[in-house]
């Protein structure tokens, strides 16, 4: 980089840096992005909406990191809504280029439902601009939209590149050429050669980033069935499939118990006799009587979670607009305080994901995807569930896997639970259909079972319990 944009971008950086738009935090006080991820390295340029002068000296810098050579130029330039729209209009003041919008959603009313409404010729060649990449969806949204409108997507620029994976998703899947200002390694560097940052934080980050590569390989060098749960844990970046590949491994279960009992009471009692024997527990709190509802005794099974090391999944299955699934996951019942991880359909959208993200905080939280049901005539279709994996890896840092009736992505950081599962296969009462652990494991590659009546309406539930922990974690071990 020549010695004056490199003053240029040192002057940018420290400005931001100052401002508190660009911010790191110590090893578990991790900030969530987006994506849901956790990631120690937090870059949100919006600041620079508050000064002109340097959202002008930013943009000329992104025009330059994407010049074509040999005279050649774009036709026109679109901002990612909402964040670069500022720096594509000052790109397309400053160089005589026509700006087109792009909508972040589909009009509702008016003539029309476009996501880019432009009279420009179609085949318009349109650099895509954004400030921030690091797995590059929205970037991908953009393109996707501009190219549904006739445009041709050759190249993207952004400011900071987080090396994430963003640009060779962008380079491989979709042919767009991504461009950077600098890369995050380049904005650590610089601001440990100005004393802003230690070089503890500067490693820590900087291992943090090349070891979070937010793309999975598309295909995997491994199958990822041959890895086991705790080369998976590993791989993964959500905290709670993390944690549930390293509990499974630690004590030797991939069994899931539904506690679909009648009181509160009861699900504390089974929970401290099974304990032991289960990776989690599977709760559906609004099926306990309102009247006989008591909040602390959920604490107190987050207690005996604990004690015993397994997990808290409250099957949810939230399916609403993203504010509704807000209020019920913060609200209703305080699920987000208690649940590692819950479950939710993708039928509205990824503001369901997003719902969650924003109702977790900055706890270490996750969700399972319902891909697939067990009820007989259920009306899942194959392109709806193909719809469900697509969120899903769009969302990886916080889907850690789906409800499904068998394995259905390669990609080792996704969990596959099933339930419908009974030492005797069959149909059940009301349309549920029943698997065995071996089938579902070994024939079908799920990785975990859920059980429910098979437990709970046992004679011995302690034994039932150890013989379906017995069943499914041998079909594992036979697989591996
Ligand atoms: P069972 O008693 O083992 O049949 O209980 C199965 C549990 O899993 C029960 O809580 C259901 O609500 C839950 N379930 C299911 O059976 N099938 C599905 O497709 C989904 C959830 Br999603």
């Amino acid at each position: 980089m020549a010695a004056t944009l490199l003053s240029s971008l040192r002057s940018i950086l420290l400005q931001l840096f100052d401002s508190g738009a660009i911010k790191f935090a110590d090893p578990g006080q991790e900030f969530t992005l987006k994506s849901g991820a956790k990631s120690p390295a937090y870059f949100n340029l919006r600041t620079l909406n508050n000064n002109a002068k340097l959202r002008e000296e930013a943009s000329g810098l992104m025009w330059q990191a994407c010049q074509l050579g040999d005279n050649a130029t774009y036709d026109c330039i679109c901002g990612v809504p909402l964040g670069a729209i500022c720096y594509a209009d000052a790109i397309s003041l400053a160089h005589d280029l026509p700006l087109v919008l792009k909508r972040p959603f589909a009009k509702q009313h008016g003539v029309s439902k476009k996501l880019v409404d432009s009279d420009l010729p179609k085949g318009s060649n349109c650099l895509v601009v954004e400030d921030v990449v690091t797995s590059g969806t929205s970037v991908i949204e953009t393109v996707t939209a501009l190219r549904d409108a006739g445009f041709v997507v050759t190249h993207a620029v952004t400011f900071i590149d987080r090396e994430q994976g963003g640009k060779e998703r962008l380079g491989t899947e979709y042919n767009v050429h991504l461009s950077s200002v600098c890369t995050g390694s380049q904005v650590l560097d610089i601001l440990y050669q100005n004393n802003k940052i230690s070089t503890e934080l500067k490693d820590y980050v900087q291992q943090y980033l090349s070891a979070n590569n937010m793309i999975v390989a598309k295909e995997p060098p491994v199958q990822a069935k041959q890895l086991n749960f705790q080369e998976r844990a590993l791989l993964t970046a959500n905290p709670v499939a993390k944690k549930l590949l390293n509990i499974m491994t630690q004590k030797s279960t991939n069994l899931i118990f539904s506690a679909d009992v009648d009181s509160l009471d009861t699900l504390l009692d089974l929970a401290s006799i099974v304990g032991p024997h289960i990776c989690a527990i599977k709760t559906h709190i609004n099926t306990f009587a309102v009247e006989n509802f008591k909040l602390d005794l959920i604490y107190k099974l987050r207690n005996v979670a604990d004690e015993q090391n397994f997990l808290i999944l409250e099957d949810s299955k939230f399916a609403d607009i993203g504010n509704t699934v807000y209020k019920q996951y913060v609200d209703g019942y305080h699920i987000c305080e208690w649940a590692d991880f819950v479950t939710a359909h993708a039928v509205s959208g990824p503001g369901v994901i997003e719902a969650l993200v924003k109702g977790s905080g900055n706890r270490d939280r996750a969700c399972l995807l319902i891909a697939q049901m067990s009820s007989d005539g259920n009306l899942v279709s194959e392109a709806y569930t193909n719809g469900v994996l697509k969120i899903a890896e769009d969302h990886s840092g916080f889907v850690a896997g789906f409800i499904c009736r068998q394995k259905l992505s390669s990609k080792p950081n996704f969990i596959h639970i099933t339930p419908g599962v009974k030492l005797a296969a069959g149909m059940g009462t009301l349309g549920q259909q029943y698997l065995t652990p071996d089938e579902v494991i070994k024939n079908r590659q799920s990785d975990v079972v859920i059980v429910g009546s098979g437990i709970y309406q046992a004679e011995d539930p302690l034994a039932a319990t150890i013989a379906y922990k017995e069943a499914a974690f041998a079909a594992y071990n036979d697989l591996l």
